[in-house]
């Protein structure tokens, strides 16, 4: 089968939190999560616009439970609205913050981190969880006359679907390549990620559509 989406330069990758704290093994492990790896490398080759994305909390951030003395996966009322709380992860220049080192990240123009503001969460890569303060991603693909978004990365139910909910809300077209995803799935959150993507008409597509069935890396 040939590939049914045939990538222009006006599309952008977002390469979403592969960490190492996100892979079998980290502190807040997401299932399979290094098996979108050799998906995503593959993914990037294809288009003109790569962005890779890093979460990068300081020591005591509000979305960690330890920072709360409170359980993980808990919820907490903070200023701009209902936290998940986290089992500390992605801090800053610690290994578990790292990208995965089988990640090649040569073809990005941006390595984009969030999430740095003490008491401001960000799952997205545009807006922060206070819903207001922007990355500036946006505006930077606008710049390089971007139309269509593509989302890959972990997890699909967190830091996948708010960038991509939020890339629609900024006026992309917006597909997420579900095979290059993996979820942390607490409490139904995939399903209500994807009932929320496909409302806001966010595209679910798979890694073959873009790549051809040839390139489907196996590893
Ligand atoms: C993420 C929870 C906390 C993600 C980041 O990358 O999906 N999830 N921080
Ligand atoms: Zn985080």
């Amino acid at each position: 089968m040939p590939a049914t989406i045939r990538t222009k330069a006006t599309d952008a990758l977002l390469v979403i939190d592969l960490q190492a704290d996100f892979m079998p093994g980290g502190a807040l492990a997401v299932g399979d999560g290094d098996a979108v790896v050799p998906i995503a490398n593959a993914l990037m080759r294809r288009f003109d616009h790569v962005v890779v994305t890093q979460d990068w909390h300081p020591p005591g951030h509000a979305s960690f439970a330890s920072t709360h003395a409170a359980p993980p996966f808990s919820t907490k009322r903070l200023a701009y609205g209902d936290q998940t709380l986290w089992p500390d992860h992605c801090v800053q220049g610690a290994p578990g913050a790292a990208l995965h080192p089988a990640l090649d990240t040569d073809r990005a123009f941006l390595i984009l981190r969030k999430g740095m503001e003490p008491g401001v969460d960000s799952y997205s890569a545009f807006v922060e969880a206070d819903g207001r303060t922007t990355t500036g991603l946006a505006a930077l693909l606008s710049a390089r006359r971007v139309k269509r978004v593509f989302c890959c990365g972990l997890a699909t139910d967190f830091c996948v679907a708010h960038s991509a909910l939020d890339a629609r809300a900024a006026g992309f077209d917006v597909f997420v390549v579900e095979d290059a995803c993996r979820a942390i799935d607490a409490d139904g959150s995939l399903d209500a990620a994807w009932a929320r993507m496909n409302a806001a008409e966010v595209w679910r597509v798979q890694s073959r559509e873009i790549l051809g069935w040839c390139m489907t890396p196996s590893g």
